[in-house]
């Protein structure tokens, strides 16, 4: 790969989650019964940017009481949804085009349920939908010529 020296690109990202309590008196049955949320993890443009000419799949890799805890996410949305009952760090591993030739990249993300403020009890009372999320740049070192065009071109 040709690759220009001393230049280095770079591309906005948010990655995080959002989760919502189930409803007790209006639960999905089919739910098994331990699990108060339902959540989203994922990995966005901003301003809902489709990023996936530089992102080619994710990995989200949850915490290993879920079944086939490895999910790989190959088109957008760069995104898994799941139900459950605890919080725990979520590992996103981001796989770049294969014009890019660079290595993937991990980065760790906390799954929040709860509020921070007040106790864990009240708040499921409240049922609020909790979000956390973290804006992040990718920096291309020295691209390959491939990869540089792709990124300039329109
Ligand atoms: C905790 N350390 O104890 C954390 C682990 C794990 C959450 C939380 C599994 C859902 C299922 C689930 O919600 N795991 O498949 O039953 O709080």
């Amino acid at each position: 790969h040709v690759r220009h020296q001393g230049i280095s690109i770079y591309r906005p990202f948010v990655y995080g989650s959002v989760a919502k309590p189930f409803d007790p008196s209006n639960r999905p049955t089919t739910i098994n019964a331990e699990h108060t949320h339902q959540w989203s993890v994922f990995v966005r443009g901003i301003d809902g940017e489709d990023i996936s000419y530089w992102l080619r799949k994710v990995q989200f890799k949850l915490h290993e009481t879920y079944p086939n805890s490895l999910r790989t996410v190959e088109s957008p949305p760069f995104e898994v949804t799941e139900t459950g009952w605890g919080e725990f760090e979520v590992q996103i591993k981001m796989y770049f085009v294969p014009e890019a030739a660079e290595k993937p990249q991990t980065i760790w993300h906390f799954l929040r349920l709860h509020p921070w403020d007040g106790d864990v009890e009240g708040k499921k009372l409240r049922r609020e939908t909790v979000g956390s999320q973290s804006y992040e740049e990718i920096l291309f070192n020295e691209p390959t010529e491939t990869l540089y065009d792709i990124m300039t071109s329109g």
